[in-house]
């Protein structure tokens, strides 16, 4: 058996790939990570026979200590991973004071982790806590339409929300929390980390203004599917504000209260303003 058969990697691989096919992994764009059960890490240890060392992570992850993580590397191509996955993707487990990791498995051709590491493991921890253990996927892309978007709406939670909202019906129901939007930054730092990880303690998506998206969840399935959402959506109102910027009809705060009422989901007021 190899450790590509395993289920966990099976599904890291086939999300990357999945990502590639839709257009948002430009060259080694975005990065994807897998906070791993006791069981994946069972599954997989007798794989692990060349650790190294303990590096620094950058920043200080407390909550994780003795974690493992399935994680691209830095500067390798998402339109790689299924082809050379012990290339281009580790694992590596994290120490018990929560700010060195170790590579326990992969990048065999050398070179480091994502350099979204420390964006990364802030958001496990906060979202390891605020959902109990269960979201284990961080993923971040780069989708153009969100992209887009974040040079013509305000950076504001509130208008990113509403809008996306708008454009299709089921978007409420699938991020009733609704989408966090961080200014400009830096990428790869610990500030850009800290910003991310704070919108993260009541989203589950965080645009990355001029840049990408971070989108959160349970599994692979639903981290995929939530990007997807998000992203689509932001398609449609890119065609919808090049078609003609006024709408002529849409879906309106009442509305939203309706669905809310039907499908069991609270949306909070402060997104359903009244527009002019
Ligand atoms: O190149 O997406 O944000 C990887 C990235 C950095
Ligand atoms: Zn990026």
């Amino acid at each position: 058996m190899s450790i590509l058969d395993v289920a966990f990697v099976k599904g890291f691989v086939r999300m990357c790939q999945d990502g590639w096919e839709q257009g948002w992994h430009e060259r080694n764009g975005g990065n994807l990570s897998y906070r791993m059960k006791p069981e994946d890490v069972k599954a997989v240890k007798g794989f692990f026979t060349q650790v190294g060392d303990w590096q620094e992570i950058g920043t200080s992850v407390p909550g994780l200590c003795g974690e493992y993580f399935m994680v691209t590397g830095s500067g390798k191509y998402f339109r790689n991973v299924a082809a050379d996955t012990a290339d281009s993707t580790c694992i590596l487990e994290v120490d018990e004071t929560g700010e060195r990791y170790r590579i326990c498995w992969g990048l065999v051709n050398g070179g480091r982790p994502t350099s979204e590491l420390p964006s990364h493991l802030m958001n496990h921890e906060v979202k390891k806590a605020v959902s109990g253990g269960k979201h284990r996927v961080i993923y971040h892309a780069h989708p153009a339409n969100i992209i887009a978007l974040s040079f013509v709406l305000p950076l504001k939670d509130e208008v990113f929300t509403r809008e996306l909202w708008e454009m299709m019906t089921e978007c409420p129901v699938v991020f009733p929390q609704g989408v966090g939007v961080v200014k400009w930054m830096v990428p790869g730092g610990r500030e850009i980390a800290v910003a991310t990880s704070e919108l993260m303690k009541k989203y589950d998506v965080a645009v990355w203004a001029h840049h990408g998206m971070f989108c959160s969840g349970e599994d692979f399935d639903l981290t995929f599917g939530l990007m997807h959402t998000v992203e689509k959506s932001a398609e449609i109102l890119v065609k919808t504000l090049s078609i003609r910027p006024e709408k002529l009809q849409t879906i309106l705060p009442q509305d939203f209260r309706d669905l809310a009422e039907e499908f069991h989901v609270t949306l909070e007021e402060r997104f359903l303003y009244e527009k002019h």
